[in-house]
C-alpha cells in the first residue's frame, strides 16, 4: 500500500517534470525570452539615459517591506542574528537616498513573497519574481508618473520594432500606447465596480491606464500613491507614490494600523534623526511585464523556472 502511494507521487512529480521540460525546450518560451531580453535591455537604456544610478539588490536584511497584504514570512537565522528575506527593497531603496550625492536610484531587484495557494489561478502571482525599483528625489507624482509614460512608451515601441518574429509567433499584437494615460480614483471606480474594480477596469481598457487615492504600506502617502495597470485584462504593472519619510508620521501611522514597530527600529531612527528624504517612485513587476507584452494567458509560462503558489516546484 505504502508502495503504491509513493509511486503514485513519483508519477505525477515526473509529469509535472516532463511537461515543464516541454516548455524549457519550446520555441514559445524562446520568443518569450527574446521579448524579455529586448525589453530589459530598453529598461536599462532608458534608466541610463535619465541619469539614475543602479544599486545592487539585498537579498536579506533584518527588516524588509511590510506589504499591505499576508504573504508567508521567511526569516533565516544567521548565528545570532534574525534576517529575513526581501519582499521589496523599498526601505533600503529609501535608505539609499539619505546620500546627498545621489538623486535617483533603481534595482533590478529579486523579491520573495510567499504569497497563499488561493492565487494560484490569478495569472500573475508568482512566489519570486524580479521588479524594477525606481526611486527620485526630483520628481513629484506628476513627474513620476509622466516618466513611467514614457518609460513604458519606449519598451513597447523597442519590443515592437525589434522583436517582430517572436511577437508573430506568439499572435501577439502590440499598440504603444497614446500619453498621457487615463486616470482614475480607487474610489470611484470601486463605488461604480465594487471591489473588483481594478480587473474589471483592466479588462475593459485597451491601454495602460492609472489609478490613484490607495490606503496602503506606512511609507505611501494616501494623497500622493498611484497603481499603474496594464490593459486588456493584464491587471497590475507597477505600485508607488510619494513617500511619508518624516518620524512623527511614520510613528503615528504605524501605530493608527497596529504595525510592529520594533522590526523597523533601526528605520525609525535614521527617521527620527532626520536622515530621510522625500522621495517618490514605484516598482514595476517584469514577469507582469513580460506577460503583458508577449500577451501570455499565464505568467508561469514567462520563464522556464517560474513558480505559481499552490503548484508543485519541480525545478
Ligand atoms: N516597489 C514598490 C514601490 O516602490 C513597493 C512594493 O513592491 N511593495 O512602491
Amino acid at each position: 500500500m505504502k508502495r503504491s502511494i509513493k509511486q503514485t507521487m513519483e508519477k505525477t512529480k515526473l509529469a509535472i517534470l516532463l511537461s515543464k521540460v516541454k516548455h524549457v525546450k519550446s520555441e514559445k518560451l524562446a520568443c518569450v525570452l527574446a521579448i524579455q531580453t529586448e525589453a530589459l535591455a530598453a529598461l536599462h537604456d532608458f534608466m541610463h539615459r535619465r541619469r539614475f544610478t543602479q544599486l545592487m539588490p539585498v537579498v536579506v536584511a533584518p527588516m524588509t517591506d511590510p506589504l499591505c497584504h499576508g504573504v508567508h514570512d521567511i526569516e533565516i537565522d544567521c548565528d545570532s542574528q534574525k534576517l529575513k528575506l526581501t519582499k521589496s527593497m523599498i526601505l533600503h531603496k529609501f535608505m539609499a537616498l539619505m546620500s546627498d550625492h545621489l538623486s535617483h536610484v533603481y534595482i533590478m531587484s529579486p523579491c520573495v513573497r510567499l504569497e497563499p495557494k488561493a492565487c494560484k489561478d490569478s495569472g500573475r502571482h508568482l512566489l519570486e519574481f524580479t521588479q524594477l525599483d525606481m526611486e527620485t528625489k526630483d520628481l513629484q507624482k506628476e513627474g513620476f508618473m509622466s516618466l513611467i509614460e514614457e518609460l513604458v512608451g519606449y519598451v513597447v515601441a523597442r519590443v515592437k520594432k525589434k522583436c517582430d518574429c517572436a511577437l508573430r509567433l506568439l499572435e501577439r499584437e502590440l499598440i504603444v500606447p497614446k500619453r498621457p494615460f487615463k486616470v482614475f480614483k480607487s474610489a470611484d471606480l470601486k463605488a461604480r465596480y465594487g471591489k473588483d474594480y481594478e480587473k474589471i477596469m483592466s479588462e475593459k481598457l485597451k491601454e495602460p491606464f492609472w489609478i490613484t487615492g490607495f490606503k496602503r504600506e506606512f511609507y505611501d502617502r494616501e494623497d500622493a500613491d498611484y497603481d499603474l495597470v496594464w490593459p486588456e485584462g493584464f491587471g497590475e504593472a507597477m505600485s508607488g507614490g510619494q513617500r511619508h519619510y518624516k518620524y512623527g508620521d511614520l510613528v503615528r501611522i504605524m501605530r493608527d494600523r497596529g504595525y510592529d514597530e520594533k522590526q523597523f527600529g533601526a528605520y525609525l531612527e535614521l527617521a527620527r534623526r532626520g536622515l530621510l528624504k522625500p522621495t517618490c517612485g514605484g516598482g514595476i513587476g517584469i514577469e507582469r511585464m513580460v506577460r503583458f507584452l508577449t500577451g501570455l494567458p499565464h505568467i508561469r509560462d514567462v520563464g522556464p523556472f517560474t513558480k505559481v503558489p499552490g503548484e508543485d516546484i519541480v525545478l
